[in-house]
């Protein structure tokens, strides 16, 4: 059907992008048979690290007090200074609102009991699937890491995910504390040498495979600081050449990187305490053109380099630019990378993960972007049709299908969604 009016595209993006279904490709969740490392309920979304940043700019608290507290203390803390003292209007002030009018709880008290009591009627397996389904989520990338002690286990275990979540290799330590990570290598039997050698290599590659065949993730992920730099004499640049890309070209899986992020800078805030920082793209450039046959998703944290890689993207199509990232994830940011990227891009990317840590947040960060999208996309669609070019709703259906989900699969060349 040709779409002749803009309120015709406007209602066509509209019922698009409320319908398709999205593979949200980086969160920090867990299939709920992993146990209580999947994060959930009323207090989690309260002490989720944005807002633990937020309050403490409200309270003199000293934050080894802080850390002290229950959870449900800490929760309350929040409550109270953020909610109940002033007007939730930041980000992720306003997705905790987000999220409990989507889920069915109107936020019309400041009584946070009256929200316990709702929670806790409920159970993890029930709330993903009310999750899933008010965000139109049906598949999800975890963050799986391997050092983690707790989650180790559960794979260990020979727990597998359920349908509908799928893993995605961390490896922070491997690539960002190589020092530290030989030690804890060799107490598992992978026996790294002091230097850097042949026998160093076949270790670290044993390791990444053996935790490939137990998770079977759709990529390999790791953060990096503003600094990252490649190719470089170091642990991470020696590890990277080394081990990274020949074993995820081995297992044609992408390598993503998650460039920016200036770790600790108030190390007392915990996950709160990180910055974030301009990187210099020639790394990226350099990763790109000399392994063509490697494939890299990236996201970064800086404003600044949203420009560059977005231009990058336009150079080498082993490159696949993702998410509006942690400090990007707000509305104005997240409306200016939008626009920017469809103009130099097309609909050659994909525009946004959730990186919920905390189930709920899936419904909000998906919400708030589909508002931004509708508009972006309308205006985008109008643009064109207003040249005279007929808009079919089967493209504007296709389109989103790329955006949501399908760039996402036909890059990593697979496709295992239930
Ligand atoms: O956005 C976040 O929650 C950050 O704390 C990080 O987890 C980041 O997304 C990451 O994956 O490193
Ligand atoms: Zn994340």
């Amino acid at each position: 059907m040709i779409l002749q009016s803009k309120e015709d595209i406007r209602k066509a993006v509209e019922g698009t992008v409320e319908k398709e279904k999205i593979t949200d490709i980086h969160t920090h969740l867990f299939s709920p048979n992993f146990g209580d490392i999947l994060l959930w309920d009323i207090d989690e979304l309260l002490t989720y690290h944005y807002l633990v940043a937020e309050l403490m700019r409200w309270t003199d608290i000293e934050y080894e007090e802080f850390w002290n507290l229950s959870k449900k203390e800490q929760a309350e803390l929040v409550w109270d200074e953020l909610f109940v003292k002033r007007s939730p209007i930041s980000e992720a002030e306003r997705g905790v609102l987000t999220t409990l009018k989507v889920l069915g709880v109107t936020p019309d008290t400041k009584d946070l009991n009256e929200y316990r009591k709702i929670f806790q009627e409920r159970t993890a397996e029930q709330q993903v699937d009310e999750v899933m389904k008010q965000a139109s989520v049906d598949n999800l990338v975890m963050t799986n890491d391997p050092f983690d002690e707790k989650e180790r286990n559960v794979w260990l275990n020979g727990e597998k995910p359920h349908d509908h979540f799928h893993a995605a290799l961390r490896i922070d330590p491997l690539l960002n504390d190589y020092a530290n990570t030989k030690e804890v290598l060799r107490s598992w039997d992978y026996q790294v040498a002091e230097e850097w050698n042949d026998q160093s290599i076949k270790e670290v590659q044993r390791f990444l495979e053996d935790w490939i065949s137990i998770m079977n993730p759709l990529y390999m992920a790791v953060s990096l600081p503003p600094a990252f730099a490649y190719p470089e004499e170091s642990d991470r640049g020696r590890i990277i050449r080394d081990c990274i890309l020949p074993v995820t070209k081995k297992h044609n899986i992408p390598f993503a990187l998650m460039i920016g992020v200036k770790k600790r800078v108030n190390p007392a805030l915990g996950d709160a305490g990180d910055f974030v920082g301009k990187a210099d793209m020639s790394a990226l450039e350099n990763l790109l053109s000399e392994n063509p046959e490697n494939k890299f998703l990236v996201t970064m944290l800086a404003r600044e380099n949203q420009h560059e890689l977005a231009v990058l993207a336009r150079k080498f199509r082993n490159l696949m630019v993702f998410g509006c990232w942690w400090f990007m994830n707000n509305p104005v940011i997240i409306n200016e990378m939008t626009r920017m990227r469809f103009e130099l891009l097309n609909t050659s990317f994909i525009p946004q993960h959730s990186d919920a840590r905390v189930l709920e947040q899936v419904v909000y960060k998906w919400r708030h972007t589909k508002e931004i999208l509708k508009d972006v996309l309308t205006e985008k669609y109008e643009d064109v049709r207003a040249t005279g070019w007929k808009i079919d709703q089967s493209d504007i259906e296709n389109d989103v299908a790329d955006l949501f989900h399908r760039n996402f699969w036909n890059f990593i060349e697979k496709d295992l969604r239930k």
